[in-house]
């Protein structure tokens, strides 16, 4: 008797914890990874040791007067995620023993945060390798100085070497996009002084919010005053916005989540507007709520991506639509476009990754195959639009298809890896097991112990 019990609750066991499926590369999913191989071939053979390939004249540039390794940075978890184990291996040697931060440049706090801190971070995640951890310490060190200011905002400028810093006036994704790489790197190195510094950007940002809970879109780091009062969720405010949901995902910090909740609640009371049944995100006056502008980015398309890990899937969805058919207007997507006189406001698609990140995040979260459909017509697009005879290259005009020669370091980090993880027959990387940063840098929530991040990270419970 005792015995069918036991083998009773087995059963019942067995099916409430199913076995998850294991993962599959379908013939598309093939397809990106072997053109991730030959796009990653050629930055090897015409720009290694640069920060970007330029596809068309087979050269490669800096950003800066010294190189930064962004694209091999960035790429790293592509690879990874894709198991191009050796391409990986080479990176992680050249960062470990042949690279110095040591240099009398100015980067961009911003850029270089979600590119090189993440990209780094990431790297270690996946090996271990305390040499690479190091990197990412000694590289976030060299940024903490921007951070320095009597608001708490980072300049938009700090030099590597010196930690002078330059530019005062920043837009709200340059002043609170850190609190995901920041954290990442208190947890890793067990020191809550790179998250607090992030996050009192972040709150420095919500704290100068309107009476109706907005925030514009560019702010002097030094008196904290408005100096451009549009809000949306545009380029330039974006990642503001997407920070704040998925550093509550990943560290569960109670204080952010409340910033989180207020801001999702007044962007979607005043920024929405319905034109031809589809849901746009317009422009309005921080004070006002009052719209002043139409002129949408096609960076915006992060947003079905946010609002479906929050569980908002029904809005996620509907918008989502909306940048479907703009892409498929175009046969790709412009930079900016005014949806009331339908005009394109800048015509250029750089190779960007957030229609297809958010493709994946619903097809993810719903099952429907509709996501899938929309990922494959964009990369139909993408291949017969901005392929070159080595790799992928950027679009001057949408309408002409004039290409461009210059491929963005995101294109490996991100859009190819949101294509391939889209194609996947059950991704292990996925958006329930796995947050991603902006720049679609992969962490395993796993590998991060509550307990441990409240205190690596310096996080209080919320005051009753
Ligand atoms: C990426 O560098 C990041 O996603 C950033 O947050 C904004 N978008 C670009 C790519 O379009």
């Amino acid at each position: 008797m005792k015995y069918i019990w036991i083998i009773a609750l087995a059963a019942v066991m067995a099916c409430s914890t199913p076995a998850k499926k294991a993962q599959q590369e379908t013939i598309l999913a093939q397809e990106v990874k072997k053109e991730t191989q030959r796009t990653w071939q050629a930055y090897q053979q015409y720009a290694w040791g640069y920060d970007v390939l330029l596809p068309i004249s087979k050269s490669a540039e800096n950003w800066y007067e010294k190189p930064l390794y962004i694209s091999p940075i960035d790429a790293y978890s592509t690879l990874k995620v894709m198991g191009l184990e050796t391409e990986a291996a080479r990176i992680e040697r050249y960062v470990a023993d042949s690279i110095s931060f040591d240099k009398d440049i100015y980067v961009k706090v911003f850029e270089v945060n979600i590119r090189v801190l993440g990209g780094l971070l990431s790297m270690y995640q996946y090996t271990g390798n305390e040499k690479i951890l190091a990197q990412a310490k000694d590289f976030g060190d060299r940024l903490l100085p921007a951070f320095g200011s009597a608001t708490g905002m980072p300049y938009y400028w700090v030099n590597l070497k010196t930690g002078a810093v330059k530019g005062d006036t920043i837009n709200v994704a340059e002043a609170g996009t850190y609190t995901f790489e920041m954290g990442i790197l208190s947890y890793y190195t067990q020191n809550p002084k790179y998250y607090q510094a992030a996050k009192k950007a972040t709150k420095a940002v919500f704290g100068r919010r309107s009476k109706i809970g907005l925030v514009g879109e560019v702010i002097s780091v030094e008196t904290g005053e408005w100096i451009d009062k549009t809000s949306h969720i545009c380029a330039c405010i974006d990642s503001y916005y997407e920070y704040l949901y998925k550093t509550w995902v990943m560290f569960g910090d109670p204080e952010i989540k409340a910033i989180w909740d207020e801001s999702i609640l007044t962007v979607n009371k005043y920024l929405p507007e319905e034109k031809d049944s589809l849901l746009w995100y317009g422009r309005v006056n921080m004070e006002t709520g009052v719209k002043t502008s139409s002129v949408v980015t096609l960076y915006d398309a992060f947003f079905p991506a946010v609002l479906s890990l929050s569980g908002d899937v029904e809005r996620a969805e509907r918008f989502q639509e909306t940048w479907d058919w703009l892409w498929n207007k175009y046969g790709l997507e412009p930079m900016a476009y005014d949806y009331s006189t339908d005009q394109i406001t800048h015509p250029v698609y750089d190779l960007n990754p957030e229609i297809i990140e958010s493709a994946f995040y619903l097809y993810h979260f719903t099952g429907k195959e509709i996501y899938r459909d929309m990922a494959k017509k964009y990369w139909d697009d993408i291949k017969t639009h901005c392929r070159t005879d080595v790799a992928f290259t950027a679009t001057e005009n949408v309408e002409t298809k004039e290409k461009r020669d210059y491929m963005a370091t995101y294109f490996l980090a991100e859009t190819l890896k949101y294509f391939y993880l889209v194609f996947m027959d059950n991704p292990e990387v996925n958006p329930t097991d796995y947050v991603f940063s902006t720049e679609a840098h992969n962490f395993k929530k796993e590998g991060f112990i509550p307990e441990e991040i409240k205190k690596r990270l310096g996080i209080k419970a919320n005051k009753e």
